[in-house]
């Protein structure tokens, strides 16, 4: 009763909302967003819409994912590595904190409402940690691969290798079920209290209190986490390659891909499940039937999250992340390898993704491509440099564009370009001829190399001997 009121409260503080939030109010404060996994948002944050540009990265020491970000009232983001490190960083992009454990970490943080960031190892810990600073830690009898549920009263449920789901409170085991076979997914919390969760001889369970309520039986191991619809029904994907709804332990419907389905679904306000396969597919079905489906480059493993207006982010093993309108892309981002980490949408609409790459992308919305318009270039050369400009300035690389350049406007129809590092340091001299006054220029020094993230300072002549200094930001 007391667990209901709380909710109903909950859901009233959230007014609109129809999924249960745990009791704080951090933007994206687990895995999947909220107890039910729904990895769906109602805050009304427009996302990035049309030209993603990156805010900043964080290279860590080893892949990002399949942990994914977590975000925290405060603007803190929060995302573990396979360096073995969990990360803490402020908004833009720097360290606030870092705690390291003994091995890998697959598990998302889950933020709980005194901020306490409770995630799992495969050093086959279960750690709470506030402000980089342990507070508990739970040994189990194998690796954790799963993220935490935190349900309203702060019990954290968890699963591990060990084969059991754990329940814990202040670092005391509540309760464990003995699940049979290794657990790798996330338990979800439902409207009932009711815990959910995969394991690897095949089987949905709905656990209270820890014992049985009931299971369902799967084709394939479980890699992909419980998620609970409006109406209870559980979705979960199976390496059978089926989307499975059931409802109090019976088949609704299935939906079968061509691929491993591992992929946890989002379910969106109108109940469209949205969720991808190895067969490289991303799906929205609606009631075990296809809405619209869209092909990637590769498989599939990454977990969607829908933004308020709609759009659907998810990332894929070709590198990209992607966003989705009723199917179409609307723009991808690559980054440097697979994606298995999902995405977290900002309260002010940076999206927050993790790559094999090693680092952590913050993607924020950015501006049209080609000069600005305010530098509006002349057609002819100009007859000084006082109007000489350097566009894009700031310059970002593209590492798969290798004609990516920047432009000089306005330069006199002779000219001659020296471009310095701060430190003095020729890194290069052009000397050319311009009908237009344009120069475009790949950013690289006498040896052909890229220039690599820094300031530099630009000594433009012209024949009278006269000079501009321009400075130039390149950033990586
Ligand atoms: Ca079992
Ligand atoms: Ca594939």
């Amino acid at each position: 009763m007391k667990k209901l009121i709380i909710s109903l409260i909950l859901m009233i503080f959230f007014s609109g909302v129809s999924f249960a939030q745990p009791a704080t109010n951090a933007p994206w404060p687990m895995f999947m967003n909220n107890l039910h996994h729904t990895g769906w948002t109602s805050r009304t944050v427009l996302g990035v819409q049309k030209y993603p540009t990156l805010k900043w990265s964080y290279q860590t020491g080893a892949g990002v994912g399949p942990s994914s970000p977590a975000i925290g009232p405060d603007g803190t983001i929060y995302v573990g590595s396979r360096d073995n490190i969990m990360y803490a960083f402020n908004p833009d992009g720097s360290i606030k904190w870092t705690f390291a454990t003994s091995n890998e970490i697959f598990s998302s943080p889950a933020i709980g409402p005194d901020n306490t960031i409770y995630f799992g190892s495969l050093d086959k810990k279960i750690y709470a940690v506030t402000n980089g600073v342990l507070k508990w830690s739970n040994e189990t009898g194998e690796r954790v691969y799963s993220s935490a549920a935190i349900d309203t009263d702060n019990t954290i449920y968890m699963a591990s290798y060990d084969s059991n789901v754990y329940a814990i409170t202040n670092g005391a085991v509540k309760w464990k079920y003995d699940a049979g076979n290794k657990i790798y997914s996330s338990p979800s919390i439902g409207a009932d209290g009711t815990i959910y969760a995969g394991d690897w001889d095949r089987e949905l369970l709905a656990i209270t209190n820890g014992a049985l309520k009931w299971s369902y039986t799967t084709g394939s191991l479980l890699f992909g986490s419980p998620v609970i619809g409006p109406d209870n029904t559980v979705y979960i994907t199976s390496d059978d390659g089926r989307l499975y709804a059931v409802t109090n332990g019976g088949l609704k419907w299935f939906f079968p891909t061509g691929g491993e389905a591992e992929s946890t679904p989002v379910i969106g306000p109108d109940g469209t499940v949205y969720f991808g396969s190895a067969d490289n597919k991303v799906y929205a079905i609606t009631n075990g039937a296809v809405k619209w489906t869209n092909r990637t480059g590769d498989d599939i493993y990454s977990s969607p999250s829908l933004g308020s207006d709609g759009t659907l982010y998810i990332g894929s093993y070709d590198h990209k992340l992607y966003a989705l309108t009723n199917g179409a892309v609307k723009w991808s981002f690559e980054t440097g390898d697979r994606i298995f980490s999902s995405p977290a949408i900002g309260p002010d609409g940076t999206i927050y993704i993790g790559s094999y790459d090693g680092k952590l992308y913050a993607i924020k919305e950015g501006s049209p491509p080609g000069p600005p318009v305010t530098n509006a270039p002349p057609t002819e050369a100009s007859d000084n440099l006082s109007k000489v400009v350097i566009a894009p300035n700031p310059f970002q690389p593209d590492k798969n564009n290798d004609s990516d350049h920047v432009t000089f406007y306005n330069l006199t129809y002779d000219f001659s370009i020296k471009v310095f590092s701060t430190g003095g340091k020729e890194i290069t001299a052009i000397t050319g001829t311009t009908r237009s006054g344009r120069y475009t220029w790949q950013v690289r020094g006498t040896g052909g190399k890229r220039l690599t993230s820094g300031v530099y300072i630009i000594h433009v002549t012209n024949p009278a001997g006269e000079r501009k200094r321009l400075k130039l930001v390149v950033v990586d």
